[in-house]
């Protein structure tokens, strides 16, 4: 029975008034990132065991948890994986109309119960996750700089853990390791890789630059018809989004975004 019909109640009324901040939302018209990431996610990491620095498991995990929000039913333009942490845009198809409690809880709560089912799937190992969630309003033309700052950041954390991961193996207490991190510079932490074996700009490219997916369109022919149809992909080979061909990666992504307009209650 719809809830129109229902008796009204005025004190669950009063209360539904006292949800202060459930009408909060984004400005209008304005792109957003939502960004989530894994809680003590290091603990996690542990716990399943997964290989030190990076698991490509546990990347597929987190990859699954951004493919998630599209079988959900959002329609972020894109999403960009690093380390622990889920990036979407929404650019046309707002969730919940730019509800920000809606939007923060749905999508955390849906990449949190996509990961666990996927740990279970690939480490074989029932955990409760959660994933944290924050909103970045971006404009258009800052897109790139923000998937480009996260790269840099996913690079850093690419570079300490794989120094602090050796150094680990080699003895060093946790506060030795970044004591030693602490004082180092960039280059001199590539040199000290360098001389026990590990060449840091020869490692996957997932492991330095991320992972993006994004609906890329294709044509299906039915009967006499051409359809255009969207299919879901993994880029696990990303350019610097600095770059020339990061940038025509971005463009080219944003262009092939699927044409919703509908919001998602
Ligand atoms: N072993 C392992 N750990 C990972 C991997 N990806 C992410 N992590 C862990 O996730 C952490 C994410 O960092 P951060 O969000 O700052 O830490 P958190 O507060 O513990 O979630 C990293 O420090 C790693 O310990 C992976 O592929 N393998
Ligand atoms: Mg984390």
């Amino acid at each position: 029975m719809p809830e129109s019909y229902w008796n009204r109640d005025p004190e669950s009324e009063k209360t539904e008034r006292q949800a202060t901040f459930s009408q909060i939302r984004t400005p209008p018209e304005m792109p957003f990132f939502v960004r989530l990431n894994g809680r003590r996610f290091q603990a996690v990491s542990e716990e399943l065991k997964a290989q030190k620095p990076f698991d490509k498991k546990f990347a597929n995990c987190l990859v699954r948890s951004g493919k998630a929000l599209f079988q959900a039913g959002f329609s972020p333009s894109l999403v960009y994986v690093a380390s622990d942490e889920i990036n979407a845009l929404f650019l046309h198809a707002i969730p919940f109309a730019g509800r920000i409690e809606k939007i923060d809880s749905v999508l955390a709560g849906t990449a949190s119960s996509a990961f666990s089912l996927n740990v279970l799937k690939r480490f074989k190992k029932a955990l409760t996750v959660a994933f944290d969630s924050r909103i970045i309003i971006v404009t258009r033309k800052k897109i790139r700089d923000y998937l480009s700052s996260r790269q840099r950041d996913s690079w850093r954390n690419h570079n300490n853990s794989y120094a602090y991961w050796l150094m680990r193996r080699q003895g060093y207490k946790p506060s030795e390791v970044a004591k030693i991190l602490r004082g180092l510079k960039t280059n001199e932490l590539h040199e000290l890789l360098f001389k026990q074996g590990v060449n840091l700009a020869k490692t996957p490219a997932w492991q330095r630059r991320g992972i993006l997916i994004y609906r890329r369109p294709y044509q299906k022919h039915r009967e006499n018809l051409k359809v255009t149809r969207w299919r879901i992909q993994e880029n696990w080979n990303l350019p610097l989004f600095t770059s020339r061909d990061g940038s025509v990666l971005i463009k080219q992504t944003l262009q092939w975004v699927k044409p919703t307009t509908t919001s998602r209650e």
